[in-house]
């Protein structure tokens, strides 16, 4: 066993210098977490971002005016960025991306969903009907296929989740752009992916909650193998709907304050599912505003929904943190602790009017803050370190395996405008340091898993239910493992599809050679997280690894 990093002759010159030199002592405190700007950019204005592989994120904003530009001219709308360096690979499309949503199918393909008009000039085609395929590689060969006709109607600001079949349920959004959805433009209808007989099945609960119901909230509800249950959300009420028997089970009781969906937008989360608690299903919804009005202040309440018992679920509400926000991201860490960032504190979504002299948001709030469900209520929010760049419409945020978080976009205008305005196209990267990585705690290295030791060279495959062998080495004598599986998910326009948090039981246990060995049992089933691409946390001490690895759950 390696020796522990904090020794005792550390701490004690420490000491001596404390003494000798108090000046340093009173030194600036070291912060507690921080924002880095990366010296690459994202190239494109980032409006839909989803990790690929543990380190490439494929980025997809519309067709706009970007500066760079495919081999026959056309603007690049979407490519894949490389953590490590920076890079970017472009990757050709052919209809246009613009607010469209996406996931992952249960064998690892990524899907594209929908998208508006076309953009004649530069030769896209109308993504309305669009699903877009790739299946991620490390190799820098995959490449996006597009079946233009794919969906059975339009869907512009629909919504994704991965079901526990693997397959894809697409619902809502409208049959063209707009500022705010109406009976003309809705499409309160859902449909699957894949599915024989592709059509269009009528949702009633989107007319109920227009005008404010695109990019609806929906989550998979936890449960046994064989439930087919999603929380659905939108304006300011939910629902639990059967996806298999068309069915609602539950209306639930509305929440109060604003309107949580677009352009009055807040975010959603399933709280992370613990085996401790039978995977209790806690959704907590923040943020939103009350009116369409770029002056009004935004939503300062969140509510929490506990969804165990559905005669008695009722919202609890809670303070946003003691700053008002509307198009929040939320981003589950990997300690399990939830970060809300990026967004305003006054107004909405939307692009500003009139070549940009009308904002539609103003006063952006720079501060992040973090939420901790194990806390009692009114001590779950603390406010972290502010960044130093605005992150409004079309801003995105991503945890990524190494414990940080991928922060990027922002476009408030309807094209790329870089000057002159009050909040230019932001093409700037972000990686944000959770207050963990400041612990100075010995983190875990993963050698192999599943007796692989090719970590990170592609998925590892898993098995629901299944303990799975996993090596560490670590320098620390004394170490206290827990373990996550994460789903990253499809980040667009504050909503974060798929994304989803499980904490693994850690068992057996034993000290090896340099390290440790342990099993780690994956999730009971396809409700607890969906089949597909997820990334295993190794944490000590509540501090992940240096590196979570790629699997591949198995349907
Ligand atoms: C996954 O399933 C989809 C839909 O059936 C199919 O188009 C795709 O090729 C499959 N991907 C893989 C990697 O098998
Ligand atoms: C699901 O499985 C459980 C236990 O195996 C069973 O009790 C229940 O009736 C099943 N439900 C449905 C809808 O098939
Ligand atoms: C934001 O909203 C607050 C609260 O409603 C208001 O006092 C303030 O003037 C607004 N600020 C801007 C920049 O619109
Ligand atoms: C591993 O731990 C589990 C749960 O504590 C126990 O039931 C099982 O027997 C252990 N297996 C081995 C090989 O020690
Ligand atoms: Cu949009």
């Amino acid at each position: 066993m390696k020796p522990s990093r904090f020794s005792i002759p550390t701490v004690s010159i420490l000491f001596l210098l404390t003494v000798l030199f108090p000046n340093v002592s009173s030194a600036p405190k070291k912060k507690s977490s921080n924002y880095k700007i990366l010296k690459e950019n994202s190239g494109i204005a980032a409006m839909h971002i989803v990790v690929t592989s543990p380190t490439k994120i494929i980025i997809i904003d519309k067709v706009q005016n970007n500066p760079i530009f495919l081999k026959d001219g056309s603007p690049v709308s979407s490519l894949e960025y490389d953590l490590t360096d920076g890079s970017k690979r472009f990757l050709p499309l052919h209809s246009n991306t613009f607010c469209s949503s996406g996931g992952f199918l249960g064998n690892g393909t990524l899907v594209s969903t929908g998208g508006a008009e076309p953009v004649p000039d530069d030769k896209f085609k109308s993504g309305f009907t669009s699903l877009r395929f790739i299946d991620p590689c490390q190799d820098g060969k995959c490449e996006w296929s597009e079946n233009l006709n794919g969906m059975s109607s339009h869907r512009w600001y629909s919504t994704s989740t991965t079901l526990s079949d693997g397959r894809l349920i697409i619902l809502g959004g409208s049959i063209k752009s707009t500022s705010v959805n109406s009976e003309a433009t809705n499409n309160p209808t859902y449909e699957f992916f894949p599915r024989d007989d592709p059509k269009s099945i009528p949702f009633p609960f989107l007319v109920e909650t227009l005008p404010f119901n695109l990019y609806p909230m929906v989550h998979l509800m936890p449960g046994p193998k064989n439930q087919t249950l999603l929380f659905v959300f939108a304006n300011k009420d939910g629902m639990i709907f059967d996806w298999n028997k068309n069915k609602i089970v539950k209306r639930l009781p509305s929440l109060k304050g604003s309107s949580r969906s677009y352009p009055l937008t807040g975010t959603s989360v399933m709280l992370p599912l613990r085996p401790e608690n039978n995977y209790k299903p806690q959704i907590l919804i923040c943020g939103g505003n009350e009116k369409m009005d770029p002056k009004n202040g935004a939503e300062n309440s969140c509510g929490k929904i506990d969804l165990s018992d559905l005669d008695k679920a009722d919202w609890e509400l809670d303070n946003f943190g003691g700053l008002p926000r509307v198009m929040p991201d939320c981003v589950i860490l990997a300690d399990g602790k939830t970060l809300f960032l990026n967004g305003a504190g006054n107004g909405t979504a939307g692009y500003s009017s009139s070549n940009n002299k009308h904002l539609k948001a103003d006063n952006p709030v720079l501060t992040p803050v973090l939420y901790d469900d194990q806390k009692p209520l009114g001590k779950r929010f603390k406010k972290l370190d502010p960044s130093t760049i605005p992150r409004l419409y079309h801003s995105v945020a991503t945890l990524i395996p190494d414990g940080r978080v991928f922060i990027a976009g922002s476009s408030p205008q309807a094209t790329v405008v870089l000057k002159g305005v009050k909040f230019p196209t932001e093409y700037r990267i972000e990686l944000f340091s959770p207050p963990y990585l400041s612990l100075n705690q010995a983190r875990a290295t993963i050698k192999s898993v599943a007796g692989s030791s090719k970590i990170n060279q592609g998925p590892i495959e898993v098995n629901y239910d299944n303990p799975v062998e996993v090596s560490v080495d670590i320098s620390d004598n004394k170490p206290k493992f827990t373990a996550a599986l994460v789903h990253y998910g499809f980040i667009t326009h504050s909503t974060h599809m798929s994304q989803r948090y499980v904490v693994c039981i850690v068992q057996n246990v034993t000290s090896k050679d340099n390290g440790y060995t342990m099993n780690v049992v994956m999730p009971p089933n396809g409700n607890i997280i969906a089949p597909g691409p997820g990334y295993l946390y190794i944490l000590n001490k509540g501090v992940p690894g240096e590196s979570a690895v790629h699997l591949h759950l198995k349907l």
